[in-house]
């Protein structure tokens, strides 16, 4: 794979900041160092790449795009789960489809190829987006199977990558909370019908996100829960 050409990207976004580090332990710790709207940080291998509450976010080499954003307050005047759906729905443009599992992954073949984040800094958002892009495989021990565009058939440079998710968090991060909900729920196909098991433990079919961006599931005994934490299965 060869070294991302960060001159490329900067060309085609030229008002961005754009710092690329061929090691680094996270963009998400490199980004809260300096939280200049608009900056990009991004890098070749993340040694202790980070998931949601404490997860690992396995970054080889070359082989994915690391990217942390950091998003101007215009941007950001939303409930941060309402954010992060808005980031998913823009990783999956710009990897050209795939269906959204609630609340931050993105799935090809029904297997995880990307995963986002939101953290709130202050006034600022930093939005996290990991996508697989060349692996031939992965570990064991990952909690649901992983994938790589590669994988799945899609040819694509991380440059060309990296500037179709930076225009398309643009895009989704600018719609009212309510249409990131419609085209969430439109595009995903874990919103409603889906039979799931919640992290904690929880079963029952999904049945649409509350206006916040939560996820809601009916258990079997006719009881909805909004789901404020954890991931979801299916089961
Ligand atoms: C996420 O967390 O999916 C958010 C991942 C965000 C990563 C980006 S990369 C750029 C930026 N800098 C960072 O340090 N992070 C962000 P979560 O839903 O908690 O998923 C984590 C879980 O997914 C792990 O516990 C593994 O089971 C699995 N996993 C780890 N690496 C993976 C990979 N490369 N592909 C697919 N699954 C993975």
């Amino acid at each position: 794979m060869p070294r991302f050409n960060v001159e490329a990207v900067q060309a085609r976004l030229p008002d961005r900041q754009i710092d690329w580090f061929d090691s680094i332990d996270s963009t998400m710790i490199e980004a809260r160092r300096n939280l200049q709207p608009g900056r990009i940080v991004g890098a070749e291998e993340q040694t202790a790449g980070i998931g949601r509450h404490g997860r690992k976010w396995i970054s080889p080499a070359g082989e994915g795009l690391y990217v942390s954003l950091v998003l101007p307050a215009v941007l950001t005047a939303k409930p941060v789960p309402v954010m992060m759906l808005a980031l998913g729905l823009a990783a999956r443009d710009a990897m050209a489809g795939g269906d959204l599992r609630w609340p931050n992954d993105v799935l090809l073949n029904e297997k995880k190829c990307a995963g986002v984040l939101a953290q709130l800094e202050g006034d600022k958002i930093i939005a996290g987006i990991g996508i697989n892009v060349s692996q031939a495989k992965f570990p064991d021990d990952l909690e649901t199977p992983a994938t790589s565009l590669l994988l799945e058939g899609v040819r694509v440079a991380r440059e060309v990558l990296l500037v179709a998710l930076v225009n398309a968090v643009d895009h989704y991060c600018q719609l009212p909370p309510e249409e990131t909900l419609r085209q969430f729920a439109d595009a995903s196909s874990y919103v409603s019908g889906k039979r799931v098991r919640v992290e904690s433990g929880l079963e029952g079919v999904t049945c649409g996100l509350d206006p916040a961006g939560f996820l809601q599931v009916r258990e079997d005994n006719g009881t909805v829960t909004t789901i404020l934490a954890g991931g979801v299965r299916t089961v």
